[in-house]
């Protein structure tokens, strides 16, 4: 199969088209990884070279060690993927000791991963120890989302309760809850082990005045993930925006409610009384 016909090519491509069509991916704003299945590297073998350098990753994930990614470029535009994806894209292998990558396929004029491969690639090394279905890391910077860490305070609880108020649906998508780093140089190994840290609990870490970054199984669902906080974001903007305060909410016992109706484990840290 040609590399660029494969089904996990197309649903990053779409992603990347998806986050570009919502706005949060300004200029080169943001970045996609997928850690890929073996047996779907064995679908597009044929297509891939293993003749490039190995360059360092600028961390060490041993526990991706000998797998493949596909990534987005670094300094390529969301809104370009869809119409030069072998210019924009690429998939890499990491070497045997786990700080190394090389590109087997893309970034064809002379292009790089992502400036965030050790957050991504740490990202998924942390997920993958605690559950080996996640694959998807996406950053993107949410508008709304964005504009909350100007306000709110830069805590977990803080953004996890006053998101999880705005939609019934935001405590069952995210139940885990959302983390946040405070303002950090992004590019770098410092954001990327802050980042990772915060996703041995969490699905969604708040980077401060930057973005989002979530994990997932697939596509669908982190990008639904991204939309879903996003979404929230949007609703508290908009309602802070009409007054600094609730006239009505969600109430701690609505949630533990909802939690035992739709049989999930909401922690108590998020449900204190104001
Ligand atoms: O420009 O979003 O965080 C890419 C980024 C860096
Ligand atoms: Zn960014």
């Amino acid at each position: 199969m040609k590399v660029l016909d494969a089904p996990f090519v197309q649903g990053f491509m779409r992603l990347a088209d998806d986050g570009w069509q919502m706005g949060w991916h300004e200029r080169n704003g943001g970045n996609l990884s997928y850690r890929v299945k073996a047996e779907e590297i064995k679908g597009i073998r044929d297509g891939l070279c293993g003749d490039d350098a190995w360059q360092p990753i600028g961390a060490s994930v041993p526990l991706l060690a000998g797998e493949y990614f596909l990534v987005t470029g670094s300094g390529k535009y969301f809104r370009n993927v869809m119409r030069a994806p072998e210019d924009s894209i690429g998939i890499i292998e990491v070497d045997a000791a786990g700080d190394h990558y090389r590109i087997v396929w893309g970034l064809v004029n002379g292009g790089k991963p992502t400036s965030e491969l050790p957050s991504h690639l740490m990202n998924l090394e942390v997920k993958k120890k605690r559950d080996e279905k996640y694959r998807v890391v996406y950053h993107c910077h949410a508008t709304n989302l964005i504009a909350l860490t100007f306000v709110l305070p830069l805590t977990d609880e803080a953004f996890t309760r006053e998101l999880w108020e705005m939609a019934t649906e935001c405590p069952v998508v995210f139940p885990d809850g959302i983390g946040v780093v405070d303002w950090m140089v992004p590019g770098g190994r410092d954001i990327a082990v802050a980042t990772s840290r915060l996703m041995e609990s969490y699905d969604v870490a708040v980077w401060a005045h930057h973005g989002m970054f979530c994990a997932g199984e697939d596509f669908d669902l982190t990008f639904g993930l991204a939309h879903t906080v996003e979404k929230a974001a949007e609703i508290l903007v908009k309602m802070l925006s009409m007054r600094p305060d609730k006239r009505q909410t969600i109430t701690p016992q609505n949630f533990r409610d909802l939690a035992a109706a739709f049989k999930v484990e909401l922690p108590e840290k998020f449900l204190y009384e104001k």
